[in-house]
């Protein structure tokens, strides 16, 4: 009788073990994914038109590709400008250039080297 007990009692410590082992798995997996998708993503081409899109909304303090494409030999801008993040890339033409960064809240400019073509970021 005794034994038939503790046999009961061990096997049900293990099926405790195992159910709590899946759930802290589980609950490891899902803090994965979501260090996965924090990270924002956006692309910009470089046009005739200048900057397209124009402006990006970014969200604060959570990482950011940003992928510059010039598509275009006519104009100026050869290049992308973040002078407030200290950040500068050649555009070579059908290239993406892929820019990360973490943005701060506020709004910011990107340019051509000489700020004649310009699009803006706004961080909320
Ligand atoms: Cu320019």
């Amino acid at each position: 009788m005794r034994n038939k007990t503790t046999i009961i009692a061990a096997c049900a410590m293990f099926i405790v073990t195992i159910a709590v082992a899946a759930y802290a798995r589980d609950t490891n997996a899902g803090r994965v994914v979501q260090k996965a998708d924090a990270t924002q993503t956006a692309k910009v081409e470089l046009t005739d038109n200048g900057f397209e899109p124009s402006s990006l909304k970014l969200k604060a303090n959570v990482p950011a590709k940003v992928t510059f494409t010039r598509r275009t030999d006519a104009g100026c801008a050869k290049e992308v400008e973040m002078k407030d993040y200290k950040i500068k890339r050649d555009l070579p033409l059908n290239e993406s250039v892929t820019i990360e960064f973490t943005p701060r809240k506020g709004e910011f400019t990107f340019a051509c080297a000489m700020g004649m073509l310009k699009g803006k970021l706004i961080v909320e």
